[in-house]
């Protein structure tokens, strides 16, 4: 393929071109004109300008990888977390004040159209918004990288409380039209479900296999801009819509049957329906396997079609791409591609397995049991019976090796089969794709070693070199640059602006923690950060926030191993402590703890969590002693852009997961790089966090995971710290006779129980040491000077989370590929 078209003109980067760019979009595309237009028709002008920036840097981009042909990368993803789009897309292209001034001149606000957005809430939580920055730093590092995903037409859901319990709405984000998306229906791909498959002989007399499918959908592309960062780069997400093929058209002619036809529309449609809400915690829903094949399938006939040259040899696919699986979401990918390359192509068997271990790589981000998925045999017999007979030879093949290898174990073939025989009959899609994967990573350090020592050990110690670590990192673009521009600019003053494509660069602020002045403007800009958030929460959640309080901040999906409980005993235990006048209100700092969280709408616990966070929140705001020292926010619906005002405004970071159960955290990074101290277990990626900032400026706390699996293999018994620490048994008691439930004790009678009798997760063997933490942490906290050294240095020592460095580390250990040359424009 060639690309011989002159490319468009790029509008004038000025002030006047901005203008008169943005008014002929409001006459053309929104049909207005300023004096009538709505909010949201400027709005919409106005992503449509900026989009004009990006679109040459796109087209020359696309044209580039088409012409040289070089080795990509494809992130296949179920989630992609966005965020909203125009801020960034302002950043990347350079236009943040030309389209402030611009925009003033003509009357309009700029942060009130940036309000106008509707996030792209495409995904759950850490996972998702992982993918996000990960194309972001691609994008910004000029990789050749393709993002492939399901276009949900409705995200995660919008969360509500009514009487303090979880209510979910639908997100259907879509509403207006979304202006980041192109549709690029006549680049439909066909996807085939079910029937069965059969035995021919071909003309030249091999014996070959055939799907014959049941039933078949269409996938539309919708195309979204990924800009670099300023680097005259735009790579592309394409996520994928559910359509009926146009054979159910013809139905409604041939028979007239419309109702039918429709119905058969609305089946078909229904794959891209809706993002499923469960995090890490995967139901083994039909629809949910629809999903991922279809996305997969339409990804890779995508690429091979659309992205490589007429006539390529697909011996060669290794050298030209490599594609990352996310997660065990798009592991089908494997059988999908062996498939096109036996049935279709024409393989033999061995080179087609050859070629397929080669063009993948596979991503774990759990350490659960439960997270880990599989699909019964059942299921996807009925759904994808030639994908199931391909595991199923993989299998053999396989298992044959463990038998050589072993000198015929069986015990140790049986426990690494890809088929799992009990409870029922079924594929483990993470075994799969440690098989079939060329490289199989965990998320941190910890998480890497554990993946390796508890989950797939017997995988690592037949496949050593396979197994690798990348830790997990942030975008500096979003969660630095564009969440807090205050920092922004004092660190820019500071060090320069190359900090934003090179983080590293920020232990150049070192020495100014040792500066007194600086310090003291990077208290004012929290201060304005905190001020930014109290007015945030005031007008969207009627939250009353006292700037001057400590803000001591949990966000994160609700889930028992993140331990939002451990967080609210601690709150109970401040009540409890004030109340029964153990502690004066002169003696405690004044703190605002802050929770954001959804629950998985079928996750009963999380949900009574919730509920007990928001009842505990209402006594303890409502009395008047205690409010004066302690106050609980819940603002509902936490999503990427609370987290953008939130995450900067934080002066403590809550990490407090069970050591050994949280994968990496994300969130920990975005805190720490925005100068909130944390408070942590050693979990995750806050070992490394821990490691760099230095002990003394993070508050540890918490069983190490060794000690904890000791405990537990012991045989953890929780009601031990209940009768033996007088101060927890206070807390919960208040909790179990109704104190917060207006004085009925079976509203959480569940919790309480679980927590005496299970406690899976040890937060009662946590409790003490995470209230001494908490000491330290006001001891910190009482001298500003101090808290803000500690501060300074956290930002200054979390450069290596960016997810520049990330994928630097995918790049070297797992997919051999090379940036383009930057474009010169
Ligand atoms: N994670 O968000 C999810 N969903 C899952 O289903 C499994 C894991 C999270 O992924 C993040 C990105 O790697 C991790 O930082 C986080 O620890 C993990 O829970």
């Amino acid at each position: 393929m060639t690309e011989s078209t002159p490319l468009i003109a790029t509008p004038e980067h000025s002030v006047e071109g901005f203008v008169r760019e943005y008014l002929r979009e409001l006459n053309f595309s929104q049909g207005t004109v300023l004096e009538r237009a709505s909010v949201n028709d400027k709005y919409l002008a106005l992503a449509r300008t900026v989009r004009h920036y990006l679109m040459a840097r796109w087209m020359r981009t696309t044209a580039d990888q088409i012409r040289t042909q070089p080795k990509a990368v494809a992130y296949l993803s179920a989630e992609f977390l966005l965020g909203r789009q125009l801020d960034n897309a302002l950043i990347a292209s350079d236009l943040e004040s030309i389209a402030r001034e611009g925009l003033a001149s003509l009357g309009v606000d700029l942060d009130e159209l940036r309000e106008e957005e509707i996030e792209p809430g495409l995904g759950n939580g850490g996972l998702g918004r992982l993918a996000a920055c990960f194309i972001d730093s691609l994008a910004t590092m000029s990789v050749p990288a393709i993002g492939y995903g399901i276009r949900y037409e409705y995200g995660i859901f919008r969360q509500t409380f009514v009487d303090g319990r979880q209510v979910e709405e639908p997100d259907n984000w879509l509403d207006r039209g979304s202006p980041w998306e192109f549709a690029h229906p006549e680049h439909e791909v066909t996807v085939s479900f079910g029937g069965h498959t059969e035995k021919y002989t071909d003309p030249s007399g091999r014996e070959r296999t055939r799907w014959v499918p049941g039933w078949q959908v269409l996938g539309v592309p919708y195309n979204y801009m990924v800009p670099g960062y300023r680097n005259g780069r735009v790579n592309t997400l394409r996520l994928w819509s559910a359509r009926a093929t146009h054979a159910f058209d013809l139905k409604i002619f041939n028979y007239g049957d419309y109702a039918e036809a429709v119905r058969a529309q609305t089946f078909a449609e229904n794959i891209s329906k809706v993002l499923y809400p469960e995090d890490s915690t995967p139901q083994g829903k039909e629809l949910r396997l629809q999903q991922q094949y279809f996305f997969v399938a339409c990804s890779l006939r995508d690429f091979i079609d659309q992205l490589l040259p007429e006539g390529f040899d697909l011996h060669r696919l290794p050298e030209r791409i490599v594609f990352q699986l996310n997660d065990t979401h798009p592991v089908i990918a494997i059988p999908e591609l062996m498939r096109i390359l036996v049935d279709e192509q024409g393989f033999e068997w061995d080179e087609a397995w050859d070629v397929t271990r080669r063009c993948f790589a596979y991503t774990c981000h759990t350490l659960l049991p439960e997270a880990l998925e599989v699909w019964p045999v059942e299921l996807m017999g009925r759904l994808l019976p030639r994908h199931l007979e391909i595991i199923y030879r993989i299998n053999d093949d396989f298992l044959d090796e463990v038998r050589e290898s072993s000198g015929g174990d069986e015990l140790l073939v049986r426990r690494m089969s890809i088929i799992a025989e009990h409870p029922e009959r079924a594929v483990r899609m993470a075994y799969l794709a440690t098989v079939a994967g060329a490289k199989v990573n965990g998320v941190a350090e910890l998480h890497s070693q554990l993946l390796r020592d508890k989950v797939l050990t017997d995988f690592a110690d037949h496949f050593p070199e396979k197994f690798t670590n990348v830790t997990n990192g942030v975008t500096p673009r979003r969660f630095l640059r564009l969440a807090n521009p205050g920092l922004s600019a004092l660190i820019t003053e500071a060090i320069g602006d190359g900090w934003v494509t090179d983080l590293d660069r920020l232990r150049e602020l070192e020495p100014l923690a040792d500066d007194a002045e600086f310090r003291r403007r990077f208290r004012e800009v929290k201060a304005a950060n905190k001020d930014r958030l109290v007015r945030l929460l005031a007008t969207r959640d009627g939250i009353d926030v006292d700037p001057g309080t400590m803000l001591d901040v949990m966000v994160k999906r609700l889930h028992e191993y993140k331990r939002q409980l451990l967080k609210l005993l601690h709150v109970v235990t401040l009540y409890d402590r004030i109340t029964s006048g153990e502690l004066a209100v002169e003696d405690v700092t004044p703190r605002t703890v802050v929770f954001g969280a959804k629950a998985a709408p079928g996750y009963r616990m999380a949900k009574e969590i919730i509920a007990l966070i928001n009842h505990v929140g209402a006594v303890v705001n409502a009395h008047p002693e205690v409010s004066r020292v302690l106050r609980v926010a819940f603002p509902a619906n936490y999503n990427v852009t609370v987290a953008e005002t939130l995450v900067p405004a934080a002066d403590l970071s809550e990490q407090i997961s069970l050591a050994g159960k949280e994968a990496s955290g994300t969130g920990n990074m975005k805190f720490a790089l925005n100068g909130a101290l944390t408070i942590g277990t050693d979990d995750g990626a806050n070992v490394e966090i821990r490691q760099l900032v230095g002990d003394e400026h993070f508050f540890l706390f918490g069983l190490t995971e060794p000690e904890a699996s000791a405990m537990q293999e012991a045989g953890y018994r929780p009601s031990s710290y209940y009768e033996e620490n007088a101060s927890l048994r206070r807390a919960i008691d208040l909790i179990a006779k109704g104190t917060f439930s207006g004085g009925d004790p079976a509203t959480f009678a569940p919790v309480v129980s679980n927590l005496l009798d299970e406690d899976r997760f040890m937060v009662l063997a946590d409790y003490q040491s995470y209230l001494d933490a908490q000491e330290r942490v006001e001891a910190a906290y009482a001298d500003p000077d101090a808290w803000s050294r500690s501060a300074v240095l956290n930002v200054a020592r979390t450069g290596f989370f960016s997810s520049d460095r990330s994928m630097r580390d995918y790049l070297d250990r797992i997919w051999h590929a090379e940036p383009l040359p930057a474009n010169g424009e």
